[in-house]
């Protein structure tokens, strides 16, 4: 996937032997626990998966996956923050690491753990000790110059997702233009555009974490 890890302060443990940590970052409302669901329900025959949500007060993305049946209940736990969601991904993510094993304990071997951020402005990054790779969710209602703003998600996640390209017509977003800007700041790195509306399913989005699930089975087969 090519992203530069040499500046986290944080080690992540090898990935073998342990399910993959996908995490999910964004801004508020700009279609996280969609896109969870959305893989969830595409990978769940293929793969062992459990998630972990995080909001601060509350429990509602854990609730509406619940709701949604994307997974058995116990395979979904929600973190409550209490403080700014960046913190607990972030600085420490030990709730988030402990939400984590008691899955991996629970149901025995996982292949795929997705952390969803609370919502956060644009400054949010995953602790490379938390997360293998992560997916950054932006969307087109959000502003057109939000991609060439930057900031650490924007340039550096594994993903960035630019979604609800239906409403691009309504608001006045040049979505060219935000593929272009995120373009230049990512070196390279994929950017995907979607409308969880028009396509909920979002293949492309499948389709890069289907190719990174099986990277980390090659990794772990290579290792054993
Ligand atoms: N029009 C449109 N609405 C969307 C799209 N994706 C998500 N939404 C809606 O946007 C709202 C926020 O989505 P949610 O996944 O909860 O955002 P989160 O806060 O990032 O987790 C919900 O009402 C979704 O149904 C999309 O592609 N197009
Ligand atoms: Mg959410």
């Amino acid at each position: 996937m090519g992203a530069n890890h040499d500046h986290d302060p944080h080690e992540a443990a090898p990935a073998a032997g342990r399910a993959l940590r996908l995490g999910i970052g964004g801004p508020v409302g700009s279609g996280k626990t969609a896109l969870t669901a959305a893989l969830c329900r595409a990978l769940r025959e293929e793969f062992a998966l459990a998630v972990v949500t995080n909001d601060i007060y509350t429990t509602e993305d854990a609730d509406f996956l619940r709701r949604e049946a994307v997974l058995s209940d116990d395979r979904i736990t929600a973190v409550r923050t209490g403080c700014c969601p960046h913190t607990a991904i972030r600085d420490d993510i030990s709730a988030n690491l402990d939400a984590v094993e008691a899955l991996e304990a629970r149901h025995g071997h996982l292949d795929l753990v997705i952390v969803e951020s609370g919502g956060d402005n644009l400054t949010a990054l995953f602790s490379r000790g938390l997360a293998d790779r992560q997916i950054f969710v932006l969307d087109v209602a959000g502003g057109d110059d939000v991609p060439r703003k930057g900031g650490p998600g924007v340039a550096n996640a594994d993903l960035l997702v630019i979604n609800k390209t239906d409403l691009a017509p309504l608001v006045g977003s040049d979505v060219a233009l935000m593929e272009r800007d995120a373009a230049r700041v990512r070196g390279g790195r994929p950017v995907a555009l979607t409308s969880l509306r028009e396509r909920p399913d979002a293949p492309e989005v499948v389709a890069w974490v289907r190719g990174v699930l099986r990277e980390a089975r090659a990794a772990a087969t290579a290792v054993t």
